[in-house]
């Protein structure tokens, strides 16, 4: 790191930002973008396309005549959900926005003609609802970007990189994001990684970059999704597809240490970021909401994938798990938003959290045959009390050598059974 980054002290309005984050609990993530139209995921340029130019003709047909922004923000809100993370240029380098830097942007170069950008954050100040911004660091489809591990077989000319000017374009379509869309929640990197084997460690100049968005948005949060412990200037930590410490994912060769930042799991509601046509295998409502309630348990944000479709719909599918986690949280959302980890960390039966002196203990085994006859917490001193929620009903307990033990009902009725513990 550079002296500009060492010593990075976050701004009071960014210190107050990091815990309206850490409140939220859940978010929504949005891959979209002229990817979409092919139906195969985000990747399908790196994937299968080997002329990356006739890959962007797609953006002369992107025309998503349903699309709707505040329908989007209107049914990711009922969900329960505080935020929306959305993905202004994915690695296929188009952006959805009409940016200066590029003529391959939604309003030059689709027949559409709007900002995508502007209309979701115009819905989101609207509707209340905080707003991310996804930015990949990868470009397949610049020559100025240097080529990683990734985007090699898209046509690109290798011997045009010119990493300088890449950077100034990066930092110009940023300054454009946090100067013309209003208050935006955080910058969300992708794409270090790309550059994770070079011989000689690759120099993105973060610290530059870091300061150019604190400087136009002080409140600006900013997570990078490269797998590792955060780099100074990181205001949140992300963990792609893993609770917090863990490393099922294996992005690394060891599970990243969990840092006193602000934390994000992201997972897809089905298998794919960007929409996939044959990827139906969407997570049944009851699963969506134990993993919410596991990130919680970490003291982390659950941030959700949907990949809208090529129309500007979101799928049927993800509006139908929308709706569901909905109904749940206008209940059980007062045991996750503010809420901390609990003393029983992600376990078999379930996980706890904690707010304002009570513990809630959410009992949801992955595998309901394994509900346990009764759970164990430790606690210092005897619960003040034991109440099931919503309902408030008394439940039996035994307290000795500082554990709390409470039985659980043979078939609970819901996804989640949840005791409220006072402290
Ligand atoms: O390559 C991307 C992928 O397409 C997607 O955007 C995910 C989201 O976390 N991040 C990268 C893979 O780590």
């Amino acid at each position: 790191l550079t002296a500009m980054a060492q010593g990075y002290v976050p701004t009071q309005e960014n210190l107050a930002e990091r815990e309206d984050f850490r409140n939220a609990k859940l978010g929504i993530f949005l891959h979209w973008g002229i990817y979409s139209m092919f139906a195969q995921g985000e990747w399908y340029l790196q994937n299968a396309v080997p002329d990356r130019m006739e890959y962007a003709k797609a953006a002369d047909a992107f025309y998503p005549h349903r699309f709707d922004a505040r329908q989007w923000v209107r049914a990711i809100k009922a969900a329960g959900a505080k935020y929306i993370c959305f993905t202004t240029r994915h690695h296929d380098g188009f952006s959805m926005w009409d940016t200066q830097q590029s003529d391959y942007n939604i309003v030059k170069a689709t027949p559409f003609k709007r900002d995508i950008v502007k209309e979701l954050a115009d819905a989101c100040h609207e509707e209340g609802i905080r707003l991310h911004l996804y930015y990949s660091h990868i470009d397949w489809m610049r020559d100025d970007y240097p080529m990683g591990r990734t985007g090699r077989n898209c046509g690109k000319d290798a011997s045009k990189s010119d990493w300088p000017h890449y950077f100034q374009f990066m930092n110009a379509q940023l300054t454009e994001l946090l100067t013309r869309y209003g208050k935006v929640g955080a910058i969300w990197f992708d794409g270090w990684w790309d550059h994770d084997q070079d011989a000689t460690p690759f120099n993105w100049q973060l610290d530059e970059q870091y300061a150019l968005i604190h400087k136009l948005q002080p409140a600006c949060l900013i997570g990078n999704n490269h797998h590792m412990e955060p780099n100074e200037g990181e205001d949140i930590q992300l963990f792609e597809r893993d609770l917090p410490g863990e490393n099922k994912a294996g992005f690394v060769d060891k599970a990243a240490q969990v840092s006193p930042l602000p934390l994000e799991t992201c997972e897809t509601m089905n298998g794919m970021w960007g929409y996939k046509v044959v990827d139906q295998n969407y997570k049944s409502t009851n699963e969506i909401i134990r993993l919410l309630v596991n990130t919680s348990g970490k003291g982390a944000n659950l941030l959700l994938n949907i990949g809208p479709q090529p129309n500007g719909q979101l799928p049927a599918l993800a509006l139908d798990r929308l709706k569901h986690l909905g109904k749940w949280m206008s209940t059980y959302g007062a045991t996750l938003y503010g809420s901390q980890a609990g003393p029983v960390k992600p376990c078999e039966w379930g996980a706890t959290t904690e707010k304002n002196g009570t513990i809630y203990a959410h009992i949801c085994p992955a595998d309901t045959a394994k509900m346990p006859a009764a759970i164990t917490i430790p606690m210092a001193k005897k619960p003040k009390a034991v109440t099931h929620f919503p309902s408030g009903a008394k439940v039996a307990y035994t307290y000795r050598n500082k554990l709390l033990t409470i039985d659980v009902p043979a078939n609970p009725t819901t996804p989640d059974h949840v005791i409220a513990i006072k402290r």
